[in-house]
């Protein structure tokens, strides 16, 4: 397999004006017969180019035409993913037959069938799967699409745009429906569902008055758990009127639930395609957490018509400027929709840990990547999160109001087009006025940026000054990096706790970094101020200061940035258990200092707290944060100090996590709202605080709860405490209930899969390989792949990193197998092996030799190849 460039591109030699196809979907294969409108770019220096078209290996091609003329086989050339036309006049149309086997189709791209219904998944080269075409996002072309199908199994038969025709072959049992959609788009929007589908209903109109509706379809057994997405999309429809004035362009708008998906969910012009996981929800079944992704992702889908549909991607490199510029709106709709500071800090939790580990990896890439192999490696957390935070620091820098004007004149510019990053961080430049060519680097330069803090304070002069370093680490294909432009949005705290004014009066100041070293000096600062760094989190960056525990104690209590107070919180907390873990390995008795203990009880003891900042505040750094922190990850002593650390707490506040866990007994009837939210969430945090002291009361009171929820927030915060328990019998006897009454509910199902494959106990690789064999797992589902396998290898490090590698051989195995079925669920899995130069040597050598014997193992996909490759 061979890289491609950003710095190759070119723009494409022909256009496709109008493509119109149609599909036969029947049981042993489909027909695809498409018509496409061609001529020559104008704007492409090639004259005479071939026409080289995309065209899947597993494509039959039937029929070949040019302007009616039908071709021969001399007269094009097949290889690999090429289908090469040599002569075409300027302008012509191009027809083509194409037998395709949707049913074969395991890898999940293109058209497939699962679950007895058909749907297609595009993005990013999946078109390719379904015919021949100029498979790329520059192309963009008008599409009428007509679907038929046998009438009694498909009677929904979905494309994109408005449906415009329909009739039946009635002898044939047959029927089919034409869809239109005018607005131009590339092949990767282009969508095609067929199946027995129930569906919701809602019309919406929109704020220039326009009619549209709403329609969420999902097989008839999950038609009770389509309103909570139906009314997060009625949400999202007016915060986009109303923040960044974009209306809806179509009359309907359609989302479809499917089981079988890679992703979570797809923006498809007019039809979304979701994963149920990102689309289903009821009390019942569904966590708050889901309840809120739900939201989300219903909302990042639709935002999508404009930052993504109605402006696109010029190439894949510039997947970010749509991805990026979504999560960033995505986010801010969450954070109006709930609690600001929560979300604020769940995303930067899932940066830091995650995102931070990509960008210190072998695979670590720019926001916009100069080179792929296959580009479904990079719908990652650097194009999709650290892209997210570029976006919010031009907003950031702009403030909102310019922020806004620069949005609205890159949609209105851009419109109808395939653009680049440039193109947007362009727009707000010339709306503010501003130079951002040194803020661009944040686009071409991959790994996560240091500073270095330290600050003097003169007493006589009355004058306080920081001075921050800026430094970046290398990373592959990049030793060397220029210095960034960094807002650092910064507090001073004064003795009292109060904010100290600043620049103009106010209490927090945006101070812009853009050399390696620079001081900051304030005046008039009557006593030695407490710094409060980086407040909001304001730039992906790693930031030390020499900062005592007394001293994040005092932020902890005092801060007025939300986020700062929680961060001073995790940084104490990282503090003491990196003392308890290094006890640990000298073999000396674990001791908790008590600073975290009694910060710990003034949070818990201060009601005015919102409960959901409370709960945050109370989780300590998970085993992936320690790891990401760690030089060299030490697998046993990050589990045993957390663990240890977590009984320590129990115990020493055991009174205090009772009393707040029965003073937040639900009370009334069940919603996702953000109050009952936060409750639940600081109820179920007390409830494993006193799950740690392993005593048989506490597991009684945890039965209890799992008995008389009403909700599955509480049931399953309440199951996995006790599955996950020291109590054998117990934890067997919940997960058999368990199943027993959710059986029928695949995404629950699947919960109680992940629950097992995360169980920290020894013995975990054994349960995971029986429940591989088990009625509830389907290898075939990305979901219970996701549930089972990336569960265990992800999220229970103790075993997953059991020192004689038997979890990396389980996991090279799974790949191996899944290489054939789902090249992009296969490489997905990868992922904790790529990682091992973080670990002793011992298991360095096991988890190199896991990947080379994948490596070794055959015919590896593109997918697959290039992660390993550039692991080894
Ligand atoms: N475009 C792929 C799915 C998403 O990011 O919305
Ligand atoms: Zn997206």
């Amino acid at each position: 397999p061979r890289a491609i460039y950003l710095k190759d591109y070119q723009v494409p030699p022909f256009l496709i004006d109008t493509t119109e196809l149609r599909f036969e979907l029947g049981d042993d294969h489909t027909l695809v017969r498409s018509v496409l409108k061609m001529r020559r770019n104008p704007a492409s220096p090639s004259r005479q180019a071939p026409l080289d078209l995309h065209g899947h290996e597993s494509l039959e091609l039937c029929r070949l035409a040019i302007s009616g003329q039908v071709l021969s086989p001399q007269d094009y050339r097949r290889e690999g993913e090429s289908l090469l036309i040599r002569a075409v006049p300027d302008e012509f149309t191009l027809e083509c037959l194409t037998r395709i086997r949707p049913q074969d189709n395991t890898a999940l791209e293109g058209l497939y069938r699962s679950d007895g219904m058909y749907c297609t998944q595009c993005e990013a080269e999946g078109f390719r799967r379904i015919t021949f075409y100029l498979d790329r996002p520059d192309v963009m072309s008008v599409f009428t699409t007509t679907v038929e199908a046998d009438a009694r199994r498909y009677p929904v038969l979905l494309s994109n745009g408005n449906p415009v025709a329909s009739g039946s072959l009635e002898d044939e049992g047959r029927h089919w429906v034409t869809w239109q959609d005018p607005f131009p788009k590339p092949a990767y929007l282009f969508a095609l569902v067929a199946g027995d589908l129930a569906h919701i209903e809602r019309p919406f109109k929109t704020a220039s008055g326009r009619d549209v509706t709403l329609r969420i379809y999902a097989e008839s057994r999950d038609l009770d758990k389509l309103d909570h997405a139906m009314e997060s999309l009625v949400k999202a429809m007016r915060w986009d009127e109303k923040v960044y004035g974009r209306e809806y362009d179509l009359d309907i708008y359609m989302i479809v639930a499917v089981d079988f998906f890679n992703m979570g969910a797809m923006e498809n012009k007019g039809l979304n395609i979701f994963n149920t996981s990102c689309v289903l929800a009821s009390p019942e079944t569904t966590t708050d957490a889901a309840f809120q992704r739900v939201e989300g992702v219903v909302a990042h889908e639709y935002f999508h018509n404009w930052s993504g549909n109605r402006v696109t991607c010029r190439d894949w490199f510039q997947l970010s400027l749509k991805e990026g510029f979504t999560v960033f709106r995505d986010a801010e709709f969450s954070a109006d929709m709930n609690s600001r500071a929560v979300k604020r800090v769940e995303d930067v939790t899932l940066l830091r840990t995650a995102q931070f580990a990509e960008d210190a990896g072998p695979m670590a890439h720019p926001v916009r990547p100069a080179s792929f192999i296959e580009i479904s490696n990079f719908y990652t957390l650097t194009v999709y999160e650290k892209g997210a935070e570029v976006v919010r620091m031009i907003h950031t820098l702009l403030g909102p109001e310019l922020f806004r004007k620069g949005s609205d004149l890159y949609f209105e510019r851009h419109d109808g087009q395939a653009v680049t990053t440039d193109d947007f961080v362009r727009a707000m430049e010339e709306v503010s006025g501003r130079d951002l060519s040194q803020f661009r680097l944040w686009y071409d330069q991959a790994g996560t940026p240091r500073l270095h803090v330290s600050d003097d304070y003169d007493a006589a002069a009355q004058r306080y000054s920081l001075h921050v370093e800026q430094s970046c680490p290398a990373t592959p294909d990049q030793a060397e990096k220029k210095p960034f432009h960094i807002p650092l949005a910064i507090g001073l705290l004064g003795p009292g706790g109060r904010d100290l004014p600043l620049a103009g009066g106010a209490t927090t100041e945006v101070l812009e970094l853009t050399e390696t070293k620079q001081t900051f000096v304030f005046e008039g600062v009557a006593e030695r101020p407490v710094p409060s760094l980086l407040r909001g989190f304001s730039a992906p960056v790693k930031l030390q200061y020499p900062c005592s525990r007394d001293e994040r104690v005092f932020l902890m209590s005092h801060d007025s940035d939300g986020f700062n107070r929680w961060d001073a919180g995790q940084a104490l907390a990282v503090d003491i258990l990196r003392e308890l873990m290094d006890q640990y390995r000298a073999g000396r008795p674990m001791q908790l200092d008590c600073a975290l203990i009694d910060a710990f009880a003034a949070v818990l003891d201060d009601e005015a707290l919102d409960p959901a900042m409370v709960a945050k505040v109370l989780t300590l750094p998970s085993e992936a944060y320690l790891s990401e922190l760690s030089d060299e990850i030490d697998v046993e002593a990050i589990h045993e100090a957390r663990q240890f650390a977590k009984k320590a707490l129990a115990q020493a506040l055991s009174g205090r996590f009772e009393r707040r866990y029965l003073a937040l007994a639900p009370a009334g009837v069940y919603a996702p709202d953000a109050v009952q939210v936060a409750r639940r969430s600081l109820r179920n945090l007390c409830l494993s605080y006193l799950m740690a002291l392993e005593q048989p009361a506490q597991l009684a009171r945890a039965r209890a709860q799992y008995d008389d929820a009403d909700n599955m927030t509480d049931r399953q915060g309440a199951l996995s405490l006790i599955a996950h328990s020291a109590f054998g019998a117990e934890a067997d006897a919940v997960l058999e209930d368990f199943y027993r009454r959710f059986e029928r509910e695949t995404l629950v199902i699947n919960q109680w899969l992940a629950i097992q494959a995360s169980d920290p106990k020894p013995g975990a690789l054994a349960r995971v390989d029986a429940l591989m064999k088990h009625e509830a797992f389907d290898i075939r589902n990305p979901n219970k792949v996701r549930s089972l396998i990336s569960v265990f290898c992800n999220q229970n490090a103790v075993n997953f990193h059991a020192a004689d590698g038997a979890g990396y051989d389980f996991l090279a195995d799974r790949i191996i197998e899944m290489n054939r079925l789902n090249p992009q669920v296969a490489s997905r899995l990868l992922t904790p092996l790529t990682r091992w130069r973080k670990y002793d040597a011992p298991r360095q050598a096991l988890m190199q030799s896991a990947l080379q014997r994948i490596l070794d193992s055959g015919e590896l996909s593109k997918d697959v190849y290039e992660v390993v490759s550039k692991s080894l």
